[in-house]
This record gives structure tokens, sequence and C-alpha cells, in this order.
């Protein structure tokens, strides 16, 4: 898309405004977690029986937009808490702030978190001074931080978007990458190969990483792998298939003893998801989880709660602009064969 200017004002400019016409005179499901701050990519999880949500923090910072999402240039992450579903949400306040991060440059994107042995650790995407995207990680005695950032990023570690997954063994897994703005293409057999153009038409689609993380939750235990994304058919798909393949914003979680890989396809906006058998698929695209929001992005997590299961998700209700977002939640239901009920974000 780098190369091709119209392209690009075709799909990052006209599509949204095409998507959000599609929702006009409608209502939205679900109402914004909190207004009184922009959050995005809301990374959910439930600790000690508290919703905790680990979103970006979405700021007018004056960068402007280019085609690599520069204009998503955010600081710092404040975590959201809350006791239910419908009930009061807390912002507790900035948790890390990119100017202590010893390694970071700029564009601070989504995080997530995992707890192990009463140590919360927060994983979060940021460019380093080489304007390369790396993984890094910081660790707080509190779910809601504040968090000390290692010295360094995840050894072995690149892209945006991570996801981390506890199984029911007690092991833990990253899931990662994201294509574009996300750096995924630079990357192959995870050596970098600088900068290159965007996926095009014809390629086999680029495939999300996943590593197991070592006991110290702070690296990775193998070398980072690519998963398979397969049809019915059990092919790969084609970066043409860009309404199904894999874009960026990865979320694992577990139902019936099946592993579900959710992930959005970005420049179709759709949150899809995809079963396997176990952590590292392959996983077999089973179909849309929710429908295209209002914006450019967009990003989710799946958690249970009280015996039922809900979204949470994003969309630009309350600004109207591309990247200054806000998280929301909404009940998902599956069907009686174990796929999703599709959701519309607008009725
Ligand atoms: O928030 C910045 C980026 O936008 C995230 O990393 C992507 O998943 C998309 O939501």
């Amino acid at each position: 898309m780098k190369n091709n200017p119209f392209l690009f004002l075709a799909t990052v400019l006209l599509l949204p405004t095409f998507l959000n016409a599609q929702n006009e005179g409608k209502k939205p499901i679900s109402q914004p977690l909190v207004s009184h701050i922009y959050t995005a990519d809301p990374s959910a999880h439930v600790f000690n029986g508290k919703i905790y949500v680990y979103p970006s923090h979405d700021i007018e910072s004056g960068t402007k937009e280019d085609d690599e999402g520069g204009h998503f240039d955010m600081k710092d992450f404040h975590i959201l808490s809350m006791d239910k579903i419908g009930g009061k949400v807390t912002d507790n306040g900035v948790a890390l702030d990119i100017k202590d991060i010893p390694w970071a440059g700029r564009q601070l994107w989504a995080p997530d978190a995992a707890v192990k042995n009463g140590t919360y650790y927060l994983y979060f995407p940021v460019k380093d001074k080489e304007d390369i995207f790396r993984i890094g990680v910081a660790t707080s005695k509190s779910p809601v931080g504040p968090f000390k950032p290692e010295a360094t990023p995840i050894k072995g570690s690149y892209s945006i978007d991570p996801a981390v997954f506890k199984d029911s063994d007690g092991s833990y897994y990253m899931y990662f990458g994201g294509i574009w703005g996300g750096q995924l293409q630079r990357w192959k057999d995870n050596a970098y190969q600088g900068k290159t153009n965007n996926p095009q038409k014809g390629e086999v689609a680029r495939l999300p990483r996943i590593a197991k993380l070592s006991a110290d939750m702070k690296s990775f235990s193998e070398e980072v792998k690519e998963i398979k994304i397969l049809d019915e058919k059990g092919n790969l798909f084609q970066e043409d298939n860009n309404d199904k393949r894999f874009f960026e914003a990865s979320w694992m979680h577990k139902y019936k003893g099946k592993y579900y890989f959710s992930y959005s396809t970005g420049d179709t906006h759709n949150l899809c998801y995809a079963i396997g058998d176990n952590p590292y698929g392959p996983f077999t695209y089973k179909g849309i989880v929710l429908k295209p929001v209002q914006g450019w992005t967009s990003h989710h997590s799946i958690i249970e709660k009280a015996g039922k299961w809900y979204l949470f998700y994003h969309d630009v209700q309350i600004s109207g602009k591309t990247h200054l977002r806000n998280v929301k939640v909404t009940e998902l239901k599956y069907n009686a064969d174990g796929t999703i009920q599709t959701i519309e974000a607008y009725k």
C-alpha cells in the first residue's frame, strides 16, 4: 500500500466512511466503558474474581496521519477495573509511562497482562530507538501497577499486539504479530529483513506468531513459530482473502477443550476466529466474531465471568476519529456445535 497512494487513500480514508455509512441510523449495542479518556485494544482478564481491562490509551498527540499508523502515538497505559460487567468502571491512573521504558522510541501500542505467583506482568509493543517494533515486559505486585519495565525488550520478540494465554496445564504462551504498520512483513524466519513492501495480492498471507514463555515470564523458552490458519479445505489463506486472513490483534481462549484463535482482518475490519486442538494450531477458520465497527481498527478480547462469555472491543463512537477510540463490552454466545454467534455492533 505504501507504494500505491491511491490504494492507500481508498482503503484508509474511503472504506471506513463506507463502513460507517452502513451503520448509519443504527444504534450501538453497547456504550463506552469510560469517556473521560480514549481507550482501545482492550485485553480483559479476570484476576482474583475481578475484571481488569488492559487497553491502549489513545491521545491526540498532533502526529500526522500516515500509512504506518504514525498517528497512533500513545505514551502511557491506564488500567480499568470493575467488579462485574455493567458495574462501576475505575480508571486506576498511569500504570506505565513510555518515558520510563529505557529502550523505547515511540508508539506504545496494544498491551496484554498475565499473573503468576502473585506477580503481574504487563506485555507491550513499542518502537525501539531504531523505529522497530519490539515487545517489552514490566512487572508489579498489583494488577493495576505501577509497572516497572525491564531494561531491554523480550529477546527474540518483534512486531505488535502480544496476547498471553495461560493453558490449563499452567503453561503460558504469547501470540503476537501485525502486518502493515505492525511490521510483521519485515520478518522472515525470525530475522529482520529491513523495510519491505506490504504483503501483495497473490502471496500467501503472513502468519501470526507464537512462543511459549519461560518460567520467569520475561523471556521465550523456545524459538518463535508461525501458526497456521487454514480454510475449510486445509489451505493457507492468500493475501487476496483479506476478509479472512490474519492482519493483527491476536487473542486465544479455550472453550470446551478447544483452542479458539481470534484476530482482526485489518483492512476489511472483521474480527474472525479459527479453532484448533492445541495452542500451536493449526487452526481452522470458522467465521466472524464481530462485524466491522465504526473506525478503521478492530481489536478485542474474550473472557468468561460468572458462567457467561464476553467480548471486549472498541469503536470510535465518542470521537468519530480512527485514532481516538473507546472500549466497550458485550455478551458473546456460542451455538451448540461450539461455533460463535456473530455479533453486529449496531442494530
Ligand atoms: O492501537 C494501535 C494498533 O491499532 C493496535 O496495536 C492494533 O491492533 C490496532 O488496534
